[in-house]
């Protein structure tokens, strides 16, 4: 393929020869492009004025869509180190077009809690994102002000049964976001872990000075997810509500998500790479803190189980809980061409509820599932769309404006080459931290080109893309139940 030159005026294109891949069939086809969306696909499309990308042996997906990021979020004493520019580049990078972010409630009202949001990320996306409205303090007037976010194009609404004093809500609180939620066509999104034991074991751990990486899982116990999905699906069924679990990571958690499915609750699941590939022992390491993020690695029996569920359709989606910590925050890395160092892991060093939580993964999502998933045999690639993109789009809203491949659509596109063989890590992922989960991990499979409404953003390891080119994207209520 000829490379693109960054001046010329592209906004026709036609990407010819590629095989078309979506979470229903695979199928030889051309796919013409016209101001931002796809408006033709089919065999041996011709078009003189149009720029031609040459897409032979390769794969054409949807642009991911990664429903659970956290971007340049304060916490634990520090802020997460990607933000919308460096996050969406990552994203990009990593075959990722669309990012779904959670609005801290930080100000009296949600709406000047979501206006701050918007504020501080418009400048910076470099690609199209949307908000969840976190609601961590209910009382009557947040509760009416709720139905007011669809205004703001926001749709869904996360709660936490744990972080006690912090973000957690009591469980009748959750039954009444839920109910306002099922009122207004609104999803409610979940973390479940057992609060009340995790504040009793880490006081005990660290009264007993137990302060290692281990001691964060240790003190966040598999059942108490198990029991907390159950909860949070009980009271869903009570509220009748459309119910999102986030971060699934235990099989007891996937076995709770089944029966509540099984027995008609409206309640959907995700889980996260992370989960998929490591265990505590990854926390008994002497850099044990790379792995820390709530809830907690688990066992190889949990990852095997995630596995099958995913395979399955028992999991609909995959996010990645994107909130990245350097790990080493003293030294400071080469950010495009300037040092950069944020407090990371190392806050932690003594104590470990004081490691900041949460792990890098934006740009990983698609390259290790496709390798680890596709190329293993465990899923399709009909199921590595759905789970990566269209699955996203449909449960929040946004399909099919995003995730899929339909005229109509938003021309974004990850031109995939099947036949690409790296080592991973690091200097690929383009987060900005220190660190990768998946070092030195051989990939076969990575985007060559990705495309944001039609926009060269990504080919071959060069970035096109810029800050504030990214759009909010804002969504209806009464989404698809999957
Ligand atoms: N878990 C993390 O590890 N980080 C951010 C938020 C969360 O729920
Ligand atoms: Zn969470
Ligand atoms: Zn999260």
């Amino acid at each position: 393929m000829a490379e693109f030159e960054e001046d010329r005026d592209m906004r026709n294109l036609l990407i010819c020869d590629g095989i078309i891949v979506t979470a229903e069939r695979s199928i030889p086809a051309d796919l013409f492009i016209e101001n931002e969306k796809i408006t033709e696909i089919g065999p041996s499309l011709e078009r003189k004025d149009a720029y031609v990308i040459d897409a032979q042996g390769k794969l054409i997906f949807p642009g991911g869509i990664d429903p659970h990021v956290h971007l340049d979020l304060p916490m634990f004493d520090t802020i997460s180190s990607d933000d919308y520019y460096t996050g969406g580049k990552a994203a990009a990078f990593g075959g990722t077009t669309t990012l779904l972010d959670f609005v801290p409630q930080t100000q009296q009202t949600l709406k000047a809690s979501v206006d701050v949001w918007k504020e501080k990320s418009k400048s910076r996306a470099c690609i199209d994102y949307g908000l969840h409205m976190n609601i961590t303090r209910l009382d009557e007037k947040i509760l009416d002000e709720i139905p007011a976010l669809i205004d703001q194009g926001i749709t869904t609404l996360k709660v936490f049964m744990a972080y006690n004093g912090r973000l957690r809500l009591q469980d009748g609180e959750i039954l009444r976001v839920m109910r306002q939620a099922a009122a207004h066509g609104m999803l409610t999104m979940l973390h479940a872990e057992n609060g009340d034991s995790i504040e009793l074991l880490t006081q005990e751990a660290l009264a007993n000075k137990n302060t290692s990486p281990e001691w964060h899982a240790l003190t966040r116990p598999a059942w108490g997810a198990a029991e907390a999905v159950l909860r949070g699906i009980a009271l869903a069924e009570e509220a009748a509500a459309a119910l999102y679990i986030v971060h699934l990571n235990t099989a007891g958690g996937v076995e709770q998500l089944q029966s509540g499915r099984g027995r008609g609750v409206r309640v959907m699941g995700e889980t996260c790479p992370a989960y998929l590939y490591f265990t505590m022992e990854h926390l008994r390491r002497e850099d044990g803190a790379k792995w820390v993020c709530s809830p907690p690695m688990r066992s190889r029996a949990d990852n095997q189980v995630l596995w099958q569920a995913l395979s399955d359709g028992k999991i609909q989606s995959l996010g990645t809980d994107h909130c990245p910590f350097f790990y080493d925050g003293n030294k400071a890395i080469l950010y495009e061409g300037k040092p950069i160092a944020i407090p990371g892991k190392e806050l932690g060093e003594k104590d470990f509820t004081k490691i900041p939580n949460g792990l890098p993964g934006v740009g990983d999502r698609l390259p290790i599932l496709w390798t680890f998933g596709v190329g293993q045999g465990k899923i399709s690639a009909q199921q590595f769309v759905a789970l990566t993109s269209t699955n996203p789009a449909k449960i929040f809203g946004l399909y099919p404006k995003k995730g899929a491949l339909k005229v109509g659509s938003d021309a974004d596109i990850v031109i995939w080459d099947p036949e690409r063989t790296i080592t991973y890590g690091v200097e690929y992922a383009q987060h900005r931290t220190d660190y990768n989960l998946f070092e030195g991990w051989e990939l076969v499979g990575y985007p060559e080109t990705v495309l944001l409404r039609g926009k060269i953003v990504v080919h071959k390891e060069k970035w096109m893309g810029k800050a504030g080119m990214g759009q909010f994207v804002p969504r209806i209520p009464n989404a698809e139940i999957i």
